[in-house]
């Protein structure tokens, strides 16, 4: 099998996302910080990887941590100031690593000076930045809800009118229809650009052209709600002129939050010829275990359905486009507790779930503190909360009847704040993430959990993710080879085989935390029986295989076939 993909830097890239706010503490205020980044970037050097995606830093009220952006311009203060960026940025490059950062602009903060300037009157230059509506019968202009509960309408008393924000009400919705506005956001791109940055991940970003006329939500809509949302009439004209303006005047990488893109279109945004996007987060795996448009309402899976969407989504991308593999970020729980079991299994699930990023095909992303596998936490009382998503819904929950021990319960799988619990460095106090009272509680699982136990360990995940990604940058075919699914109904493994010219690796996962047998097809099994295992997260190998392969609880096999 030959391919005719074109070769490119950030797909042969491994890339690992910083949320500053939990990764490390450098002067004791219990923030996560940019002198706490640079501390530890010798740690990430050696972990091997090539680009930071750097979560939001600029100045913010922190209605929604950091993704309500006060002043494109600046850093918040609690992070730092713009001389710590830029010597960020100089050291991470002096190691050899890129950074992308969040560009945050389908919304703003309500304190951004724009809004500020725009909610004044109803002629103020400002005004057209963002979308304003009259009241439609005396209420909101239409049903429209936004992704943290309740209307994504509010009403402002100065003016007598309703702004869209479809994330919270600090979350003012831009108005991509205003050319000043665009001109605006592409000034402050290039800003970026010009002091060293190698890109952007960009937030919600299919959401930016809104449908003409606020039509109503669609009656019988049961899809992903956001695709009601995403992809309106005018955001491939936009993310053209964005690419024509600024992006291609560069040797850089997107990627967009493609939340609410199909993989019909999803061609549209990153095929070469669309001269848009380089890559999106698809979201399919992201919302098989709970409904659409409940955050607590969960549903079963099984791994069919996994499997599927990520042969969906490679399939639609072709040679054309180009995929992003993750299983996790600030706004999920953590992979080990959610794809594997943080129990008895959590060191081998977890290397199986390492497994899977660093060998499906795509661009793999790790988020922090998934590389020692850290796990959700259960806090006990819904005052160690944070997270806007969660309490939003807390507060609908009570006023629905519910109670707090009651909500407690589902918010412990869910909650985005599994994923924010400080960066576990060590077995000190605080897991050395802080030396004084940390933001967000820390999990307790410290002690066992932390980056320094996992150094020490030659068997930790930590390790066997550093042998990925060497795995991954010595063999071509897992960067560019194509992906065949084997046995795709079994309901306990994931197989699959990556072809590249005449080079053919076989990985076997399994997912259950039982023994398991798992019959390969004759023509692989031929192979198998006179190859070798290359990666397998279980200390003791097994032997080359046989036509049935018997697989521990959660390993992970990854084979040289040819
Ligand atoms: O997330 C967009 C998004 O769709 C999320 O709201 C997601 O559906 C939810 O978190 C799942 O639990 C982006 C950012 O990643 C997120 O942190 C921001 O809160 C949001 O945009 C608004 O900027
Ligand atoms: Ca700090």
């Amino acid at each position: 099998m030959t391919t005719n993909i074109t070769k490119a830097w950030w797909k042969e890239s491994v890339i690992y996302q910083i949320y500053p706010r939990s990764f490390k503490d450098s002067n004791g205020d219990g923030v996560g910080d940019i002198p706490g980044i640079i501390e530890k970037l010798d740690y990430l050097k050696e972990l091997g990887i090539d680009i930071i995606w750097l979560c939001p830093f600029y100045p913010s009220p922190n209605d929604d941590n950091g993704y309500d952006i006060s002043d494109y311009y600046g850093v918040m203060q609690e992070f730092g100031t713009m001389e710590d960026v830029e010597l960020l940025f100089k050291e991470a490059e002096k190691r050899g690593i890129k950074i992308i950062i969040d560009l945050v602009v389908n919304h703003s903060s309500d304190e951004h000076n724009w809004f500020v300037e725009s909610r004044k009157s109803k002629d103020n230059p400002y005004r057209d930045y963002y979308i304003w509506h009259p009241p439609v019968n005396g209420g909101p202009p239409n049903d429209w809800v936004s992704f943290f509960t309740g209307s994504a309408w509010e009403f402002d008393e100065v003016t007598g009118e309703y702004y869209l924000h479809l994330f919270t009400k600090k979350q003012p919705d831009l108005n991509w229809e205003n050319d000043q506005m665009r001109q605006e956001i592409y000034k402050m791109m290039r800003f970026w650009l010009d002091k060293g940055v190698a890109g952007f991940r960009m937030d919600v970003i299919p959401l930016i052209s809104k449908e003409p006329g606020f039509p109503p939500f669609p009656k019988d809509f049961d899809g992903y709600f956001p695709q009601v949302y995403a992809s309106g009439p005018r955001v491939h004209e936009f993310l053209k002129e964005m690419n024509r303006e600024v992006l291609s005047k560069y040797d850089v990488m997107t990627v967009g939050e493609g939340i609410g893109v199909t993989p019909e279109e999803v061609n549209d945004y990153v095929g070469e010829s669309s001269k848009e996007l380089n890559m999106v987060f698809h979201f399919g795996h992201m919302f098989l275990d709970r409904k659409p448009d409940d955050m607590l309402a969960w549903r079963d899976w099984s791994l069919e359905e996994f499997k599927d969407v990520f042969e969906t989504w490679e399939k639609a991308l072709g040679n054309e486009g180009w995929g992003s593999i993750f299983l996790g970020n600030h706004d999920f729980p953590r992979i080990v507790s959610r794809f594997g079991n943080d129990k008895e299994y959590r060191l081998e699930s977890a290397k199986m779930l390492g497994t899977l990023l660093f060998t499906l095909k795509g661009t793999p992303y790790i988020y922090q503190g998934d590389e020692i596998g850290m796990t959700n936490v259960a806090f006990p009382s819904m005052e160690d909360y944070n997270d806007v998503q969660t309490l939003n819904a807390y507060r609908a929950f009570l006023e629905n009847g519910g109670t707090e021990v009651e909500f407690l319960k589902k918010a412990h799988p869910f909650s985005r704040d599994n994923a924010r619990t400080p960066v576990q460095w060590d077995a000190s106090e605080q897991a050395g993430f802080t030396n004084g009272q940390p933001w967000l509680k820390v999990n307790p699982n410290f002690k066992e959990i932390n980056v320094e136990t996992a150094l020490r360990d030659k068997n930790s995940i930590l390790h066997y993710y550093k042998k990925l990604v060497k795995l991954r940058k010595q063999h071509e075919v897992l960067v560019y080879g194509e992906t065949e699914i084997i046995d795709k109904p079994n309901p306990e493994i994931y197989a699959y085989t990556r072809t590249l010219e005449n080079r053919q690796m076989l990985v076997v996962l399994s997912f259950s935390d039982t023994e398991t047998d798992f019959v390969l097809p004759g023509h692989l099994a031929t192979y198998a029986n006179s190859s070798k295992v290359i990666m397998c997260n279980y200390p003791v190998l097994p032997h080359a295989a046989q036509n049935t392969l018997t697989l521990r609880p959660y390993e992970a096999r990854v084979y040289m076939l040819k």
